[in-house]
């Protein structure tokens, strides 16, 4: 039983001795200081670095609660956190009743003895985590030398609070998650473990289980299983208690969990399976979902060097999806409707994997819940990132031991669990740090030894790798495109061409990424009309990458004219972002058993800010997200595109071959269709078809580049189930003309449902609404003249046609000439800082033995 001990608290500045103030917890220290109008909000314009000083201080939290005598007489009281965020101190009627040191970590304390019938009082004191950081700095930096470190890898707590390339500074403290008393017989059902061996047509599993507490007679208590199957059959055990109690159930028929791309269904089949412990009555229940599934990363030799792909159910699958960083800089505004929010938006993108990177949290429950419902896989990377950490601190190194048990155990038994992966890119950079021989030293020896045998005391099966990008053995092969995954940042970082990725066939690219501002909407939250421009001090305050506005504009250079608007860098930034990943995606899938993943980076904001997100904080889609669906459409048609000719293919991921109907068009972009050829194929289960290589000089003998467009259109019977379309040039180059696109809406069964339609060829047609932050069911799509498109709209009070706004690519009026244009990206590639970025990246995929990539 419980008392819950969220909801009102109060809170003071400890360090000060301030007047205390009211709290709603779950919160953090800046959540609050916020509702109190103790600080300025840091999302809005620059107010960030003026709330900087509340990580300098110490923070107290109280709460009084009433303890009857029903709790009282309680064998057992316990005081339960869920995450106590970072460093504190725990006091119950002025009783030290313990102290935490990992905001990764559930804390437990029996207070039974603290307690007072009536009235009670829990003091929680959080200590300050950049002084904690330093100080820990100084402790451990007297045996070894730590000068030059960040001081956030001395405190585990999400490494991004203490500011990211996408992130604020917001080193908050805080009760971030449930709070409560439990009382009661204190029997419990703990480290519940669940082992799935799959055989023909059967599924065994190895159910085990701790139980702590006491019992009247051993002998006596008994424990049940029931497993209820997604068709409601139940399967029962149950016997008398042994400790440790490990018990099989017998699956036959079973129903397996599936990605949602190869089981296309609203919700993935998962099993009920509930625990009881009963002596006279129940003494402890514990209830949890199980998908059936086989998991293997395969790593094995190929013509290609080795192998990275995912294996699920013995099917080799296309990894497709996004990196996923913390979502909200002051988590406890996160809901589980916003985790749902997120996981649908990734299955309605058509995508079967997320990556947890490392700089940030092991998620809340409610986020792998949500995947193993949807179908969604989840890489998940242990909590370290970017630095060595001082892994030869026995002390540091017993509380990182703690984190690895309390994360693994409460998620080995998610059907969604993919991968373990043991930090972000801390190899890839430890040829920088050889002179902290101490620091590379402990590190190696902890990825590449320590950790995989502490994960497998918890979890025998899920895959693990040591580091990401991973290589064949310790700092061998990192960044090769023949073995391993690799996170490329030769665009953007390194400021190569977009279509510099199709250079790079890689095994698996867990990371490559485009910025791009968010929706205006969002920008009308944080910076007022005076703040329009990318070079405006609150412009350059939410852009955390170094020179990012400015790269934005480099690359919008490329493709189209720079803009005189600042709404119009919005759309351009945005149209720029998404070309890039797309083009990329689509080159790896088009080389599918070579290369076996694509997660962009990234899919969500901490927030408001100009990133490489595809979805903005306050949750408004970018060009990239809408997209994301139809280039990572399970099947669907691509196009590549070279000097020579154009190829046409056909990609399916899914378990089914198909019989489809492919239309190739010639649109004009004035007069319309201008040519058009049809023809059928059946495309083979998880395959790549190449059914057209179309020599440009066939086509320009007949069009002006200039003048059309390549459209193609794939039809499974009517169902019209993906569009492409290929532009021989970039929009700059091309002759297109103002087009009048019309719009009509209308309501139907609450959706709003709004047809388009263009007398001219119309490029990259953004649809937008005034009002709502809802997304569309599609948008940033191209119109040939004279054919309608259809989208919708979640319906909201007070719809009016007018709030509906319609653009594309040619209402962006340039800003100057095109010689002005020139001299922008000229600029910006000759300053020292950039060329420098553009040498220090690797241009091309080498492997380890130091031979170019075998192709
Ligand atoms: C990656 C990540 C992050 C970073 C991103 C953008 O490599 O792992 O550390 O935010 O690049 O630079």
């Amino acid at each position: 039983m419980r008392l819950d001990l969220s909801g009102a608290w109060i809170f003071k500045n400890f360090t000060d001795n301030g007047k205390f103030y009211d709290a709603i917890v779950p919160s953090t220290n800046y959540t609050d200081l916020l509702r109190n109008n103790l600080i300025p909000d840091p999302f809005v314009k620059m107010n960030e670095k003026d709330t900087t000083w509340v990580g300098d201080k110490d923070w107290l939290y109280r709460k009084v609660f009433t303890i009857d005598n029903n709790i009282m007489q309680s064998r057992s009281i316990w005081l339960k956190a869920d995450c106590l965020d970072a460093i504190s101190e725990i006091f119950v009627n002025d009783n030290l009743v313990g102290k935490t040191f990992n905001a990764h970590v559930g804390y437990c304390f029996e207070i039974k003895d603290y307690l007072v019938l009536g009235e009670n009082t829990i003091d929680i004191i959080f200590r300050s985590p950049n002084k904690y950081a330093l100080s820990e700095q100084e402790r451990i930096s007297q045996k070894y030398t730590t000068k030059g470190f960040d001081k956030r890898i001395f405190i585990r707590k999400n490494q991004s609070h203490f500011d990211w390339d996408w992130g604020p500074e917001i080193p908050y403290c805080g009760i971030t998650k449930d709070i409560y008393i439990e009382y009661g017989d204190g029997v419990e059902i703990k480290n519940v473990k669940v082992v799935q061996n799959h055989g023909d047509n059967f599924v065994n599993l190895d159910v085990s289980f701790d139980v702590c507490g006491f019992f009247e007679s051993k002998s006596l208590v008994y424990y049940y299983l029931k497993l209820t199957s997604p068709n409601g059959e139940i399967i029962n055990k149950s016997g008398v208690l042994n400790d440790n109690v490990k018990r099989n159930i017998l699956i036959e028929n079973p129903i397996l969990w599936w990605t949602h791309e190869l089981n296309p269904v609203e919700e993935q089949a998962l099993y009920k399976l509930e625990i009881m412990i009963g002596e006279n009555g129940v003494y402890a229940n514990r209830e949890l979902q199980i998908g059936l599934r086989t998991i293997e990363l395969d790593r094995s030799q190929d013509e290609y060097g080795s192998n990275f792909r995912f294996i699920l159910n013995g099917v080799p699958i296309f990894a497709k999806g996004a990196n996923w960083i913390p979502s909200d800089s002051m988590i406890d505004r996160t809901t589980k409707e916003q985790y749902e929010f997120y996981v649908n938006s990734a299955v309605n993108a058509n995508m079967n994997m997320i990556r947890v990177w490392g700089g940030g949290f092991y998620e809340d429950d409610e986020f792998y819940d949500a995947c193993d419902k949807k179908g969604i896989l989840i890489w998940q990377d242990f909590c370290f990132a970017c630095r060595p950490y001082p892994f030869f601190d026995q002390q540091f190194l017993a509380n990182v031991k703690d984190e690895i048990a309390y994360n693994v155990i409460r998620l080995r038994n998610h059907a969604s669990l993919a991968l373990w992966c043991g930090n972000n890119e801390i190899e890839q950079m430890f040829n920088t740090w050889f002179i902290y021989l101490d620091f590379v030293k402990a590190n190696k020896k902890f990825f590449w030894e320590d950790l995989e045998l502490e994960l497998r005391k918890y979890d025998a099966v899920t895959p693990f790798i040591p580091t990401t990008p991973v290589g064949v053995e310790f700092n061998k092969a990192v960044s090769s495109d023949n073995h391993g995954d690799n996170h490329l940042w030769v665009v953007w970082h390194g400021l190569q061409d977009v279509k510099y990725y199709r250079k790079r066939d890689t095994r698996f690219c867990s990371e490559f990424g485009f910025e791009s501002l968010p929706d205006i909407k969002t920008i009308e939250k944080f910076a007022d009309e005076e703040d329009y421009s990318i070079t405006s001090k609150v412009f350059l305050a939410h852009q955390k990458c170094m020179l990012g506005n400015q790269k934005m504009e480099y690359y919008i250079t490329s493709r189209f004219r720079l803009p005189k608007k600042f709404e119009d860098y919005i759309y351009l930034s945005q149209c720029c972002q998404m070309e890039c990943i797309k083009d990329a995606t689509e080159y790896w899938r088009r080389n599918r058993a070579r290369s076996n993943g694509a997660l962009y980076w990234q899919m969500n904001d901490c927030w408001p800010v100009c990133s490489w997100s595809s979805i903005d904080y306050y949750g408004n889609y970018k060009a990239l997200q809408y997209h994301a669906k139809h280039f990572f459409a399970p099947i669907c048609v691509s196009l590549e595109y070279d000097k020579k000719s154009v190829k046409v293919y056909l990609l399916n991921d899914t378990l089914q071959s198909k019989s489809l109907d492919l239309k190739l068009k010639i649109a004009d972009f004035n007069k319309g269709i201008v040519g058009c050829i049809d023809s059928k194929h059946i495309l083979e289960k998880l395959s790549v078809l190449n059914v057209y290589d179309i020599p440009i000089k066939e086509i320009k003998s007949k069009y002006n580049l200039k003048n059309v467009a390549f459209v193609c259109e794939l039809y499974d019977g009517v169902n019209l189930i993906n569009t492409k379309t290929l532009l021989f040039k970039y929009e700059k180059y091309l002759n297109l003309q103002k087009p009048n696109i019309r719009y009509s809406a209308q309501i139907v069964d609450g959706e709003i449902k709004i047809t388009v339609c263009s007398d001219k060829f119309a490029r990259l047609v953004r649809v937008s609404d005034k009002v709502s932050m809802a997304s569309f069911s599609d948008n940033y799509f191209d119109l040939i003249p004279g054919e309608e498109k259809v989208i919708a709209l979640p319906y909201y009070d007070g719809f009016n046609e007018n709030n509906i706004e319609v653009f594309s690519s040619v209402d962006v009026v340039p800003k100057g000439s095109k010689f002005f244009d020139a001299i922008t990206k000229a600029k910006f590639i000759l300053n020292p800082v950039n060329l420098a970025m553009y040498l220090a990246q690797p241009q091309s995929g080498f492997d380890y033995k130091g031979k170019k990539d075998v192709k």
